[in-house]
């Protein structure tokens, strides 16, 4: 017997992948059930070869219902996770609205999978799970088996961040903008607050009073969540022209001594990641190739030679599947595969 699944925002960048994943991992889906607001009622999505239509969120009755997963925003989220979870079904969010709630368990299954026993095992939980921010997601992947060998103690980050990561409005302006160019059209603003066609942008998410923004806040937040609240990590987080796949050029200072060589060894050996690492021409991984795949790339692992214990590397993923949909579903999978989630029968 399989699962009822919902998505929530199943029509957005990242509810589009979820269908994708869910299909193509054959997670024991019985029934698919696309929800979406009362504007995209009727919209239809594809599910395998299978094209669903879009049903009402406000209506839709979650009795019997196993997985929501919800990527409609925010506001969304805060409103109908709380519900959905106490009608039972079990709600992985991937909205920023219950990752830093200290009742809710914020999960990269590679990291802290093990987590998710405790949390069923309570009888007053929530049924709400957090999916990280999709640069958190794929620095922790690559920041895990480090921090086992060698503890890490001190993290400095900048991001490299694809414009999928804003949605589609935010794609739809990168390749307006490109195009107009070519034609001498005035690049006109939209999501970003700058040009992003052949340019960067220092400014993802609000301003905060320290000067670092939400997103690069959001990297610190998560990072000492769910690996070690005692790693000090700064970020900054940039926005660059690129469709899909986030890099990060990643600084690490270590409480231990640990050589590039046992850096890279321990990275093999871990799940979720492929070392990519020649020290000659293309021999990296850019987020053109890791587009459509699922692991994170790590590469040009190297010394820090500015610190007693350090490294240097460069981390890449597709933001929209490990960052995104593709985690969310191994949160999914993890539960199942762990029994911690039976499907459950409409009342
Ligand atoms: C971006 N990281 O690239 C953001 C998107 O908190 O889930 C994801 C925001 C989040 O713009």
């Amino acid at each position: 017997m399989g699962y009822k699944v919902a998505i929530v925002g199943a029509t957005g960048n990242v509810g589009r992948e979820m269908l994708e994943i869910l299909a193509e991992r054959n997670f024991p889906v019985d029934e698919l059930v696309p929800l979406a607001s009362s504007r995209s009622v009727g919209r239809e999505v594809s599910f395998g070869d299978r094209v669903l239509k879009c049903r009402n969120l406000e209506d839709y009755d979650f009795a019997g219902t196993d997985f929501v997963l919800m990527s409609a925003g925010g506001d969304i989220s805060k409103q109908w996770a709380p519900r959905i979870g106490a009608a039972g079904a079990m709600v992985i969010d991937n909205s920023s609205a219950w990752r830093y709630h200290e009742d809710v368990p914020l999960i990269v299954p590679e990291v802290n999978g093990h987590v998710l026993d405790a949390y069923m095992g309570r009888t007053n939980r929530k049924n709400i799970i957090a999916n990280p921010n999709c640069s958190t997601a794929q620095l922790v992947v690559a920041l895990k088996p480090l921090h086992d060998l060698a503890t890490i103690t001190r993290v400095v980050v900048s991001t490299y961040q694809s414009v999928s990561g804003g949605g589609k409005e935010a794609m739809d302006e990168l390749w307006d903008q490109t195009k107009g160019i070519f034609v001498n059209d005035q690049p006109t603003p939209g999501k970003f607050t700058k040009q992003i066609a052949f340019n960067v942008i220092p400014h993802i998410d609000a301003f905060m009073e320290d000067g670092y923004t939400k997103e690069e806040w959001k990297v610190l937040a998560e990072t000492k969540k769910m690996l070690d609240p005692r790693i000090k990590v700064s970020c900054t987080a940039v926005r660059v022209p690129v469709f899909v796949g986030h890099s990060e050029a990643v600084n690490l200072e270590f409480a231990n001594p640990i050589t590039p060589d046992e850096a890279r060894d321990a990275l093999r050996e871990a799940p979720g990641i492929v070392v990519v690492d020649k020290r000659e021409d293309g021999g990296y991984i850019t987020p053109v190739e890791a587009k459509g795949e699922d692991a994170t790339y790590v590469s040009r692992i190297r010394e820090d030679v500015t610190v007693e214990n350090g490294l240097a590397m460069w981390v890449v993923s597709d933001n929209l599947r490990k960052g995104a949909a593709l985690n969310t579903i191994q949160i999914a999978e993890t539960l199942v595969a762990r029994g911690l989630v039976q499907p459950r029968v409409a009342a």
